[in-house]
């Protein structure tokens, strides 16, 4: 195990809260301008979410395979800091086994079919044992604590706290949260949004943990509110994603399931960091290899799930250090660049069409595509030097990726946010849409579109009904068969919400889980948005800065996490949840509730429901003792969930059938689209722009941060850093660590700046450059979404970097 291997683990402060070195930062920061309240006052420190640390930083190179010992060691250290080593160990044997167990909130990738496998890793079990902390914030914590004084406290210091154990409401008077029963709170709830004057002055917001019963609840009790205000943290994610499948497709999901993982023979993998993010995915990239796949990974940073790996669950390769390649080829694309590589490996197709027609798949595009010839002109239309500078690679070099999907019987694209969370992010899925087309990569063995959802259960929460735009089926059916008169008009996603809180068209904020105030692009416009609420509720398992960016009233409702019991009148309660690959299937929490005060998500919303609804006729109550009466409602309300109560107890659960793996698509015109979308031009006018990214980090969950080192790109103590083209920075005058100012220009030409971060040279292409989410939230403009997809430009911030004018070196 090589030293890198040990960068986790970094100490942390006592548990009562940041110590003395959070003081002197506070002190520090007396002369700082002050910004919203909730929010830190010490703008300099407002980057830092993660630990205060006397740690010195560093980074160098890091150059073992992903996962293996260094995964297993840090996996031991997390459970030694959450004081759970026994039963964390357990947790994990239990995660994500058939039938009996919790499905892993660590990420949406698929469970193994086979099921037996240990197909557990390092950055599940962090997340897992992070719920199942010991510590807990109670009465007495609140009692001990003001707002503005957590205000000050990092992020980090907040969650860390533990579980959160009682509801809890403001009280401006002492500015302490006070404890309130949950009968007193549901009627706070209900009394608020009884009182506005148009039910669309409420949004309410999920975050994709969220399970699919709890989800038609929540998205029922908002339609039957009366409005379809339901952003979602998908609105940040993969929007785009959906948009473009279903304009080309017909249906907004991706179409491949775990058995086409293991048929393919090309795959690509575009603006996936799979080690940190979907670290299973690793054992289906080194799988694929040993089969003899070929692998294509597109990223302008070369991440450690494209080189090599030691899948954890081998047990004799892990004794033996033994490591798998996980690559054919890595392309370090431009930002915003995929579209012209796709569009330049299709181009490469019909070239070679011209002399061997058969490379197409000229059957299929006859019977079963649209729009055809229109693609193959622009192609061949578009120049060999456009698609070299637009995608930031030599045309050798695009010429050898085409080979490989050539070469190829059965080609699966894949991709995650680099693609998604870009100005152009619609067109570029339904460009790698139109490269499966040609060649009939799609409804068949192996082959077809894959996105890598986020959360565990994001693309469940959309199947069951949480979306600001709901299509007039869904609403039909659900007016039928709940007996409720559903608003038509679209609702407000996330984006738009904050831009009514500060219209002063929204006056109450529902948080279904997550942390708003963070993952939110423009952190000061979102915390004043929210401040300006008459009431914002946060439904959580842990403390965090949306707690604290709170409006004139708030609430703070502590549910259940997914890995602990819910007991109900009809007794224990399992909810489903849907994975990345449609598949449904039940998670059962087998730990002790953190509180007995807990209720479950469930009962939050038809406790909530209730109260705002007095007279409603749908049975919440007598729901929430049995979610398999949500599950026979669910059944038919949504296509696809037939006898919903038997298929969900199968073995592995059911698919959602994918009209579109079938090769029917539900278009317009009846057959899949080809996009004719023109080639975009992504590169700045500027040369002295940078194009930023915003990434995660190994060590954190969104807006959850373990520790401020970055295992696989070698950083130690360091979040505050901006990773820069080395000729970039000798071109600015920076040395490696000198702090540099950031300062982001808007679309609408306002700017903001982070001071004093740290410039780290790193192998990516000019004129790029990346950090960490959620700090560079504050970087980001309220103007700053993407058209096509009204997605945050979270990969796309267009930068200027100089050293900074405040700090000494
Ligand atoms: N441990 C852990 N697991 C997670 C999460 C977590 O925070 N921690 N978050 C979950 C969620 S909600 C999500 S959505 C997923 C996110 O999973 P990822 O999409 O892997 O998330 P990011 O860290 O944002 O990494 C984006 C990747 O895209 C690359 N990239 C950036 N710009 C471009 C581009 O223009 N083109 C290409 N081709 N690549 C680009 C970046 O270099 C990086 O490798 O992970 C989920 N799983
Ligand atoms: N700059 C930048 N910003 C981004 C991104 C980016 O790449 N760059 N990525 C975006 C993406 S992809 C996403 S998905 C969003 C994520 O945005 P969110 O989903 O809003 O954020 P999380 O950090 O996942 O939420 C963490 C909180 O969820 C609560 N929680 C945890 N488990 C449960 C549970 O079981 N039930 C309930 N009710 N609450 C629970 C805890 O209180 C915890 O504090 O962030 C987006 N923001
Ligand atoms: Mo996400």
């Amino acid at each position: 195990m090589g030293s890198d291997d040990t960068a986790e683990g970094v100490e942390t402060t006592a548990e009562g809260g940041p110590g003395t070195e959070a003081e002197s930062a506070q002190s520090a920061a007396a002369s700082e301008e002050s910004t919203v309240p909730g929010l830190m006052s010490d703008t300099r420190r407002q980057g830092g979410t993660g630990p205060l640390t006397d740690g010195r930083w560093s980074q160098r190179p890091y150059h073992h395979p992903a996962a293996g010992w260094g995964a297993a060691a840090s996996v031991m250290r997390v459970l030694g800091r959450e004081r759970a080593p026994v039963r964390g160990t357990r947790a994990m044997f239990d995660m994500n086994h058939e039938g009996r167990s919790y499905d892993c909130p660590g990420c949406a990738w698929p469970d193994d079919a086979k099921g037996l496998k240990l197909d557990i890793c390092e950055n599940g079990i962090k997340h897992v044992t992070w719920e199942m902390t010991r510590k807990r914030v109670d009465r007495e914590f609140f009692a001990a604590h003001s707002v503005s004084e957590l205000a000050e406290w990092t992020d980090f210091d907040l969650e860390n706290q533990g579980r959160l154990t009682e509801p809890m409401v403001y009280d401006a008077a002492t500015d302490h949260y006070v404890p309130i029963s949950w009968s007193e709170a549901f009627e706070l709830v209900g009394g608020q949004l009884r009182t506005l004057d148009s039910p669309d002055q409420a949004t309410f917001y999920t975050s994709g943990r969220l399970g699919n019963e709890a989800t038609f609840l929540y998205q029922l009790m908002v339609r039957e509110y009366g409005t379809n205000n339901l952003p979602d943290c998908s609105n940040m994610c993969h929007e785009a994603s959906g948009r473009a499948l279903r304009a080309s497709l017909g249906t907004g999901k991706g179409t491949v399931d775990l058995h086409d993982w293991e048929q393919c023979d090309a795959l690509f993998v575009l603006g996936v960091n799979a080690a940190s993010n979907a670290p299973r995915m690793l054992t289906a990239l080194a799988e694929a290899y040993a089969r003899g796949a070929e692998i294509v990974h597109v990223n302008p940073l070369v991440e450690a799930g494209a080189t090599r790996t030691i899948v954890p669950h081998e047990f004799a390769d892990m004794a033996r250090f033994k490591s798998t390649p996980t690559s054919t080829l890595n392309l370090q694309v431009r930002p915003g660049g995929d579209l012209a590589l796709i569009r330049g490996i299709a181009k490469v197709v019909l070239e070679r069409a011209r002399e061997s027609p058969d490379i197409l798949d000229r059957d299929f595009l006859e019977s079963s595509t649209h729009g055809f010839e229109d693609y193959r002109e622009l192609v061949e239309a578009t120049s060999w030097d456009d698609l070299a500078v637009q995608s930031g690679l030599e045309e050798s070099d695009i010429r050898r990726a085409a080979d490989i999907y050539l070469r190829s019987e059965r080609a699966l694209i894949s991709w995650c946010l680099g693609v998604s969370q870009h100005e152009h992010g619609v067109d570029t899925v339904r460009e790698i849409v139109n490269l499966l087309l040609l060649r009939g990569n799609i409804g068949r063995e192996g082959a077809g579109p894959s996105p890598i959802r986020g959360h565990s259960n994001v693309q469940g929460n959309r199947t069951c009904g949480v979306d600001h735009k709901p299509g007039a089926e869904f609403l039909d059916r659900l007016a039928e068969v709940c007996r409720i008169d559903p608003p038509r008009e679209h609702g407000l996603d996330t984006v738009r919400s904050i831009e009514a809180m500060h219209a002063g068209e929204l006056k109450v904020f529902v948080g279904m889980g997550g942390n708003f105030v963070r993952a939110a692009p423009d952190t000061e416009y979102t915390a004043e948005g929210l401040r300006r609420c008459e009431l914002t509720v946060q439904i959580s398992t842990k403390l965090n800065r949306s707690h604290l960016v709170h409006g004139k009233q708030a609430l703070i409702l502590p549910c259940l996490g997914r890995t602990e019991l819910d007991e109900q009148r009809g007794g224990l309660q399992s909810t489903s949840v849907e994975d990345a690959m449609s598949m449904v299937h039940l998670s059962t929490g087998r730990k002790r509730p953190a509180s007995p005060q807990l209720l479950s998500e469930p009962a939050i919303i038809a406790g909530m429901a209730r109260a705002t609804l007095p007279d409603s006729t749908t049975p919440w109550e007598w729901y929430v003792e049995d979610y398999d009466r949500v599950r026979d409602v669910m059944a038919r309300v949504l296509p696809g969930f037939e006898d919903f109560n038997t298929r969900v107890r199968q073995p592995s659960g059911f698919r959602i059938p994918q009209p579109a793996r079938d090769r029917s698509f539900h278009t317009r015109s009846g057959r899949a689209e080809f996009c004719h979308a023109a080639l975009p031009d992504v590169i700045p006018d500027s040369a002295d722009v940078l194009v930023l990214q915003t990434m995660r980090s190994h060590d954190q969950w969104n807006t959850t941060i373990y520790s401020n080192n970055d295992r696989y790109r070698g950083v130690r103590n360091l979040r505050e850093l901006i990773f820069m083209n080395a000729d970039d920075m000798r071109e600015r005058g920076l040395e490696e660590g000198t702090p540099v100012d950031i300062v982001a220009t808007s679309k609408d030409g306002s700017r903001r700046s982070l001071r004093e971060y740290r410039a780290i040279s790193y192998n990516l292409p000019r004129g790029s450059a990346a950090g960490y989410m959620p700090e560079m939230n504050e970087l980001i403009g309220a103007a700053d979404y993407s058209v096509q997809s009204d997605q945050p430009l979270m990969k796309n911030i267009r930068v200027r970097v100089t050293p900074s004018a405040s700090a000494n070196p």
